[in-house]
């Protein structure tokens, strides 16, 4: 039987490699974001491959998520992955400066976003006793460092709603895996930056970043062992990346 993905954030960066990969794996595919031109390109190039289903989403708009996913066409509507993919960082500003506006646009993304499209697919899912939702969290939501503020601290967010999924669902076979990548080269730091590209690029100078066909590898492995085994998280980081030692200030 073809198996279902539905992922949020398909039109770029880790989320468009999660579709390649697993469409080369013959899998039916829901690509969901708000870029509607991206989407429909990425749809024209898996045609050939797998069955997709594009759909505009913005995933901050818990009633759009909800009719989006209980509207379905019949040929997708048993989803068996759902990759919460969508999510993005504003700003590096300390807290004292940074925009309380950008922290609500993390927030209704990167938490709100992963709830609403959690709960809008897992009843089914818990229903066919068969699925499994891949978080896609980040090293920033257990390593704090300067400027990650909000951003880190929705990353944790992924990290404990996941551990605590595996305690809902614990008596089902559903799984549920966290995924935290460390630097990977994507949109991401045009989008964090706000389009300052050169500064967007400093952040990967000198560097092997981690590329988004390296996330969407793992995800095709944590969806592929064996059904009795559930990978509860993967931390991920490119070889040039490590953790820093504890600062001190001193006067
Ligand atoms: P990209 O900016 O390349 O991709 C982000 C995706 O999220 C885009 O497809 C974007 O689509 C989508 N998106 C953003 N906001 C919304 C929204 N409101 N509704 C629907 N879709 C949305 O970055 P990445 O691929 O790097 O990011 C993917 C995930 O990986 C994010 O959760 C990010 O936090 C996480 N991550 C990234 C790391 C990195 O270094 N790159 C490291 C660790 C984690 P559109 O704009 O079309 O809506
Ligand atoms: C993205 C990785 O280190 O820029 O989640 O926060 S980091």
């Amino acid at each position: 039987m073809e198996k279902c993905a539905l992922i949020t954030g398909a039109s770029s960066g880790f989320g468009a490699a999660c579709a390649r990969a697993l469409a080369e794996l013959g899998w039916k595919l829901v690509l969901t974001a708000r870029r509607e031109d991206k989407l429909q390109a990425l749809r024209e190039e898996l045609a050939g491959k797998t069955k997709v289903h594009a759909l505009t989403l913005d995933v901050r708009d818990g009633n759009a998520v909800a009719a989006a996913c209980a509207g379905l066409p019949p040929e997708f509507a048993e989803v068996d992955l759902l990759v919460n993919n969508a999510g993005l960082a504003l700003g590096l500003e300390p807290a004292h400066q940074a925009s309380l506006e950008d922290w609500e646009t993390m927030v209704d993304t990167n938490v709100k976003g992963v709830m609403y499209c959690t709960r809008a697919i897992l009843p089914g899912m818990v229903a066919r006793n068969r699925g499994h939702v891949v978080n896609i969290g980040s090293v920033a939501g257990s390593w704090p460092y300067p400027g990650g503020n909000v951003y880190g601290a929705t990353k944790a967010f992924v990290q404990q709603f996941s551990r605590n999924l595996r305690a809902d669902l614990l008596g089902t076979a559903v799984r549920v895996t966290n995924i935290e990548p460390g630097m990977a080269e994507t949109e991401f730091s045009r989008v964090r930056f706000k389009g300052e590209d050169e500064k967007a690029q400093r952040v990967y100078t000198g560097t092997e970043p981690l590329r988004p066909e390296d996330i969407a590898d793992i995800v095709v492995w944590v969806a592929s062992v064996p059904a009795r085994v559930n990978i509860n998280s993967v931390e991920v980081m490119c070889v040039q990346q490590a953790w820093g030692p504890l600062a001190v200030h001193r006067s």
